[in-house]
């Protein structure tokens, strides 16, 4: 018995995490996983990807692509012969999901940061394609208006390290005062990271950085990132678990939502 796995780009790292532990978990229930990797999110592909998994018998897929509520219920609907079951969508849409709470992580590393004392705070934010990214950058925006704060600067990259790289040399260019970083995924705050010890600006003397997903390799960082941290494992885990027991009935297919938790390391102060 088979379960498929769509997913984004196992080039980033918490997607391949979340993929490793849909395997490891699917098969200790006895699965296989097939797994259809996608570079563009466009609905084709997706669709090409679900006839391609059909086509080997399999009935139960779990999707892990950022997608619009609208474009997720269009994929669901379109192929109701099998279950679909998605891991990035709007937590609160009426999709079947299994996702993180977009709102508890931001929440605690704003408050975190302010009550340190900083004030002018810049937001590294995901691509405006995301949809989590979206809604993290709006949790932010929302959790600093609650404490009469502005944003220092916003700037957009596209989750890899190169592009937190570069939106980091971009605010040192054009918005230097900020005390702090929030960076809406490790692999970009890696980038900042490195964009930082290149202009000798000390961690956290001069500005701390706050990372997002929790991923194994952010506690290795130099220094080691303070980061929202996701638990990776147990969305794989409870994405294999809710898909199994899901069946025709609609309450076997209400969503589950994952909190979010800030981890405090040595990249803050
Ligand atoms: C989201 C990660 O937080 C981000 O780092 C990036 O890897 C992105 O996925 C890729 O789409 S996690 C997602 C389940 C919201």
């Amino acid at each position: 018995q088979t379960i498929g796995l769509v997913t984004t780009s196992l080039a980033l790292h918490a997607p391949s995490q979340v993929a490793a532990a849909i395997k490891r978990y699917a098969n200790l229930e006895g699965y296989e996983v097939l797994i259809s990797m996608i570079d563009e999110n466009v609905n084709q592909n997706i669709q090409k990807s679900i006839n391609k998994l059909k086509s080997q018998l399999v009935d139960k897929v779990i999707i892990n692509v950022p997608l619009e509520t609208e474009l997720a219920q269009k994929i669901a609907t379109d192929n109701d012969d099998i279950v679909c079951l998605f891991l990035d969508v709007d937590p609160y849409s009426a999709v079947f999901n299994v996702s993180f709470n977009p709102a508890d992580g931001t929440r605690a590393s704003v408050k975190y940061l302010y009550d340190l004392g900083h004030r002018d705070i810049a937001l590294l934010a995901g691509p405006e394609s995301s949809v989590s990214a979206k809604l993290r950058l709006k949790s932010w925006l929302e959790t600093l208006a609650g404490y009469g704060l502005e944003p220092a600067s916003v700037v957009y990259g596209n989750w890899d390290a190169q592009s937190g790289y570069v939106g980091a040399l971009q605010m040192l260019r054009e918005t230097p005062d900020f005390s702090a970083v929030l960076v809406a995924n490790d692999q970009m705050a890696l980038g900042v990271l490195s964009a930082f010890h290149q202009h000798q600006i000390s961690i956290p003397g001069e500005k701390s950085i706050v990372g997002y997903d929790g991923t194994y390799e952010s506690s290795f960082f130099h220094p080691a990132l303070t980061t929202v941290s996701l638990d990776l494992d147990l969305q794989g885990k409870e994405a294999v678990r809710r898909i199994l027991d899901s069946n025709e009935n609609e309450v076997s297919r209400s969503s589950s939502i994952l909190p979010a938790q800030l981890i405090v390391r040595q990249s803050t102060g």
